[in-house]
């Protein structure tokens, strides 16, 4: 939709002014504040919101909805942390596993030729260090030397860097130069210190979280961001949590994507929370990307949110869908999400994309289009 369009249906539109007013900035540019977040959640309808989210998606991305060929490895579910929304470690699992580095070359190797990315992310072990996931890392990479490997969440990070008693700058320097590639968005939950408190106190910091971001954007290693949302957090602390990573994102450009992980309730200490609704779902994504304005992208993990849902997603402002994943991912399902067994081939993959009237782009883990895009 061209902006003499927006603006056309925006000035038509039966909206209260305040709104009016937020929709103008958005048509020309602007950028939004805390509080106009807040507005958009509280008043904003999901229509109106889709169309706005739309209208910024379009112009960042064109038609283009992006995937791509990966695979998850979740080296262990033993950790040193007891976060409340977790499922999926040992601490509320039934399960109990941590791989030997031979099963995860294993899988490594037993994958499609044409898969382009490992994740690897899991809890926080205590008896690993840096060595452990740098030779990994080699490992990997001397077994797939094209495979791009997205490793280690912050948290993750964190516990292996001050245990080695390296400078952050100097652990991510040495994890790079086994082969990190970039690093996932995990571990960020919310930013807000009190509820943060509350739901993983154990965990590293928020601070910390984005000390670790920043000087890997630094060291010229991208990441995602998420946040996990529909809990006990209010309008206010979820654009506060956008802001802080806008803020970051000014001065690094480092991240990639935003990705919003809607709160799974099975299987948990939070179990009595309920979880949020299919239009509170859209509505984070619309608004993260109407206040994202310097995030290329912004992901609906299938996975997460369910195919259907993923799909309705691209309404409202998501341009990738993360990937084919291959089975091995467990965090959601342990968390009562419906998908049990996550595996997308790339004809699914491009149906859902198509269907949802957008144009398929396989990508790679730097969102370059692959020449051999496949057709089905
Ligand atoms: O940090 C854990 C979340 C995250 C629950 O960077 C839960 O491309 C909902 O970060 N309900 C890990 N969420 C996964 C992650 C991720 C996933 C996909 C792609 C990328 C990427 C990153 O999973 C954790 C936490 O926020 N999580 N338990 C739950 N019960
Ligand atoms: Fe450990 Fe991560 Fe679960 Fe927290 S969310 S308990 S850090 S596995």
């Amino acid at each position: 939709m061209a902006e003499e369009e927006l603006l056309a249906i925006i000035k038509a539109a039966n909206i209260p002014d305040h709104l009016r007013e937020i929709a103008r900035k958005i048509s020309d540019g602007q950028r939004i504040g805390r509080e106009e977040g807040v507005t958009l959640f509280t008043s904003g309808e999901l229509g109106f919101l889709g169309m706005l989210a739309s209208h910024v998606c379009h112009r960042k991305n064109g038609d283009n909805a992006y995937f791509i060929r990966n695979f998850h490895i979740e080296p262990t579910n033993i950790c040193v942390n007891k976060c409340s929304f977790c499922s999926y470690s040992h601490h509320f699992s039934a399960t109990k596993w941590e791989l030997t580095v031979d099963e995860i070359l294993e899988k490594v190797k037993s994958q499609d030729p044409e898969v382009t990315e490992l994740h690897i992310t899991g809890a926080v072990h205590p008896d690993r260090d840096i060595r452990y996931y740098g030779d990994l890392l080699l490992k990997i990479v001397a077994e797939r030397p094209a495979l791009h490997v997205k490793a280690y969440s912050a948290v993750e990070l964190d516990y292996m860097i001050k245990k080695s008693g390296m400078s952050i700058a100097e652990g991510l320097s040495y994890l790079k130069s086994c082969g990190l590639g970039s690093i996932p968005g995990g571990g960020a939950e919310i930013f807000d210190e009190t509820i943060r408190k509350e739901i993983c106190g154990m965990k590293s910091s928020a601070a910390t979280w984005l000390e670790i971001h920043e000087t890997a954007h630094k060291l010229g290693i991208p990441s995602n961001a998420t946040m996990l949302y529909g809990h006990l957090e209010n309008y206010l602390q979820r654009m506060d949590h956008l802001d802080r990573l806008r803020q970051l994102q000014d001065r690094t450009g480092g991240f990639n994507a935003f990705i919003p992980l809607k709160f799974h309730n099975n299987n948990n200490a939070m179990s009595d929370i309920p979880e949020v609704s299919v239009v509170e779902d859209m509505k984070m994504y619309a608004v993260a990307r109407l206040f994202l304005d310097n995030f290329p992208h912004i992901k609906a993990y299938w996975p997460a949110v369910g195919r259907k849902l993923a799909r309705i997603s691209l309404s409202f402002g998501v341009d990738d869908l993360d990937g084919t994943i291959n089975d091995s991912t467990q965090i959601y399902s342990l968390a009562g999400a419906e998908d049990q067994n996550p595996v997308m081939t790339v004809s699914q993959m491009v149906a859902m994309i198509k269907g949802a009237g957008r144009m398929p782009v396989e990508r790679d883990s730097f969102y370059n289009k692959r020449v051999d895009i496949v057709e089905v």
